[in-house]
């Protein structure tokens, strides 16, 4: 009786959740480089919580995911490491399946679209299209290659942005103005592949004609309404995704070619007359992608993929970034229906972007924090990383990382908050019962840890928990997963509450009874979130389960399992159980620490490579041999300001300068004076290597180097602040 009871409350929350199956998939990343923070919070983090939610919860869910290894992103990235696309996804789709696992993200399959079953599944479609006349076949003037003998994809072609005068802009966009572009709107267009002017060529393609399906999108995506059936609640989806939809739909929806002229990708049907050299547009192909890795898992675990895809009484949700949102929520579903018999999307809750220490995340930059590289320094921590992406994510706006906020979050929350806890709990149990969980009288009252002075009853406890469990649980099926994380912790903040507002390392004595009660009942606490942090903190989980010294999570109705037992005030851990001995669930993370990330982050940056950059002029000095970072952290860089300067007798070269540099005043030599007289850098602020060892020159010893700039014709400038900075600083 009580499951279908607590069933029952479980379903009415939103009709999407009361389906018989799930199928959750996250978006292909692009098998041409790591993973990233934002990548993380932007997508997997989201899909694993939601998925490991409902596994706790006892549903029938499949997770899939996989690399995407086709379209221009994968032969440009070929070309610029002269290596073939083969070697790149190779090298790539491994990388990111292992920094998926390492960080916890618990796909069902994580597959990849060179697999013949994705080729094939993408052929198969791409027929039905056909035959469903669900294409216009028109041939268009496209940009040739006449030196190479091939077609060029937009990336392919550079030229002059109309809008910027940007002379790198690409053919399908202009990354200096954003603004999104033809390969015809381009001024002078040429070459990337060889240089030369490219000629334009008739060439046919298959044209997927979105404008059929304009008006049935618009109904669908603004009430969840289609083919007369009210598939999903609009107030369910995010205002962005839909606000974006809503604004292709106000341009109105154009055919949209399906197929290119390229020699990497999944062919078209040789049977299909004028396929010879085309590929499908990676953009068809790779959404398919989630069925052929559906269709994989099923024939790996011998299960029947189709429900999965074709059934009513599946919920289908997509977790992407919000620049996927157009593909997920108006191409692909037109594609499913003009392929006819698929299922829609209940829900794309994209989140927004993150950014990283005040810019935006840069891949070409190396302005990202690397999740392969996090997981090598952080090993053991994973889940520090997961705590802080959900705390941060961008669920409704672009939200911000620092290592700062990192470190803060860690010690102030995971440390002080939950391991606390944990460790009091299992500590007190030790010191009071040798571990062993006492019996109690749930009758005896004692102070609540829900809110000051309230008096605490065991049972009634209990059923707080089961309310706060059900709280945390709608936030994740609203996708409201920092809210979820938020009522969480609230549970190990009551938790603490309880030791605090009873205190039992005073009243063990007085009131041995009812520190039992409360004892008892903190135990309880640690076991509910052995479960409820699962999937938050799945590391954690498994660690504090084995402290608890109770059987392992099978990640299959765990929840509802507990939620049953609270429900009706029956305690998660029966009196009499002996409990392991405590470890630290998470550990203080120290400055020394974070500041070496943040050097790493400004040291490893790359130089701006924007078009007009003077850097990527072909005079400047090749760059010495690679140091690691190390070799780096060894300089000690700080800012000083010229008190004093002279030449120095007998050379052309030196100015003997005295450099204040807020601790002591260092005298330096430097070989500026061909460049700068002794008044012209008086008062200068300058950076100098403040722990080089002293060197004598013209038998004056110099205590340090100035940094300067110089520029092709060895002009010299010095490196310093465009508003004054105090004396002293380190310089990172
Ligand atoms: N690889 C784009 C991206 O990585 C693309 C996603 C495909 S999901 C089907 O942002
Ligand atoms: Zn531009």
């Amino acid at each position: 009786m009580k499951i279908i009871k607590w069933l029952s409350s479980f379903y009415t929350k939103s009709p999407s959740m009361s389906k018989k199956r799930y199928l959750v998939t996250a978006a292909l990343p692009y098998a041409n480089g790591p993973l990233h923070i934002g990548h993380l919070a932007g997508a997997y983090l989201p899909a694993d919580i939601f998925v490991r939610y409902l596994r706790l919860m006892g549903k029938d869910v499949v997770f899939v995911c996989g690399s995407d290894e086709h379209g221009a992103a994968i032969t440009v990235k070929a070309r610029k490491e002269e290596t073939t696309p083969r070697a790149v996804v190779d090298k790539y789709h491994a990388m990111l399946r292992d920094t998926f696992q390492k960080i916890g993200i618990s796909f069902d399959i994580y597959h990849r679209t060179t697999e013949p079953i994705h080729h094939h599944t993408s052929q198969d479609f791409f027929r039905k299209l056909n035959e469903n006349q669900a294409f216009l076949e028109e041939t268009t003037e496209q940009y040739y290659d006449e030196n190479v003998g091939q077609f060029l994809a937009d990336r392919y072609i550079v030229g002059t942005c109309p809008v910027c005068a940007n002379p790198e802009a690409y053919g399908d966009q202009c990354e200096k103005c954003g603004s999104a572009l033809s390969p015809t709107d381009l001024i002078n267009p040429h070459s990337m592949l060889s240089g030369s002017v490219p000629v334009k060529r008739p060439t046919k393609h298959w044209f997927l004609r979105l404008d059929q399906h304009e008006a049935w999108l618009r109904e669908w995506i603004n009430t969840g309404i289609a083919d007369g059936k009210q598939l999903h609640n609009p107030a369910d989806w995010k205002n962005h995704v839909i606000g974006q939809c809503n604004s292709w739909l106000d341009q109105g929806l154009q055919p949209r070619a399906m197929t290119r002229d390229l020699d990497w990708g999944v062919d078209v049907p040789q049977e299909i007359p004028g396929s010879e050299g085309k590929k499908l547009y990676v953009w068809l192909d790779a959404p398919i992608g989630y069925i052929s890795a559906t269709k994989q898992w099923a024939l790996d675990k011998g299960k029947d993929w189709e429900p999965y895809w074709k059934s009513d009484e599946t919920a289908l949700v997509h977790f992407i970034g919000k620049d996927n949102i157009v593909f997920h929520c108006l191409i692909f579903p037109a594609i499913l229906t003009a392929h006819g018999g698929y299922i829609l999307p209940v829900n794309v809750p994209a989140n927004q972007f993150l950014n990283l220490e005040g810019r935006k995340l840069s891949t070409s930059k190396n302005w990202a924090v690397w999740v392969h590289e996090y997981c090598e320094e952080f090993a053991g921590q994973e889940d520090v990383l997961r705590f802080n992406m959900i705390k941060k994510m961008p669920e409704q706006s672009d939200s911000e990382f620092t290592w700062k906020g990192f470190q803060e979050t860690n010690n102030n929350e995971l440390v002080n908050n939950l391991a606390n806890f944990v460790n009091r709990v299992l500590v007190l149990s030790h010191k009071y019962y040798s571990g062993v969980v006492p019996r109690i009288d749930t009758e005896i009252t004692f102070n609540s840890g829900w809110e000051t002075a309230k008096t605490g009853q065991y049972n009634e406890e209990l059923n707080l928990l089961h309310e706060k469990l059900q709280e945390m649980g709608a936030a994740i099926e609203r996708y409201e997963l920092r809210e979820a994380l938020r009522i969480l912790m609230e549970i190990s903040s009551a938790g603490n509450a309880l030791l605090q507002f009873n205190e039992p390392w005073k009243t063990v004595k007085e009131a041995p009874e009812m520190v039992k009660v409360v004892m008892n009942l903190a135990i309880q606490y640690v076991a509910v979130l052995s479960v409820a942090i699962r999937p938050f903190l799945p590391f954690a989980a498994d660690r504090l389960r084995k402290m608890l010294n109770i059987n392992p999570l099978h990640d299959n109705g765990d929840l509802l399992e507990i939620l049953n037992e609270l429900v009706e005030g029956n305690p998660v851990i029966p009196a009499q159980h002996a409990l392991n001995e405590p470890e630290h669930l998470f550990s203080r993370i120290p400055d020394e620490v974070i500041d070496k990330q943040i050097a790493k982050l400004t040291a490893t940056e790359a130089p701006a490579q924007s078009p007009n950059d003077s850097s990527t002029s072909t005079n400047c000095q090749p760059l010495k041999e690679l140091i690691q970072f190390d070799d780096f952290a060894k300089l000690d860089l700080r800012t000083g300001t010229i008190q004093t300067a002279e030449k120095v007798e007998k050379s052309k070269k030196l100015l003997k300068l005295s450099v204040d540099l807020g601790f002591e005043t260092r005298t330096i030599l430097s070989g500026i004076a061909e460049h700068f007289t002794p008044e012209q850098v008086i008062g200068q602020q300058v950076v100098i290597v403040a722990n080089l060892a002293p060197r004598v020159m013209m038998g004056t010893e110099s205590q340090g180097m100035i940094l300067m700039a110089e520029d092709e014709e060895g002009k010299l400038s010095f490196v310093s602040p465009a508003a004054a900075w105090p004396n002293g600083m380190g310089v990172r």
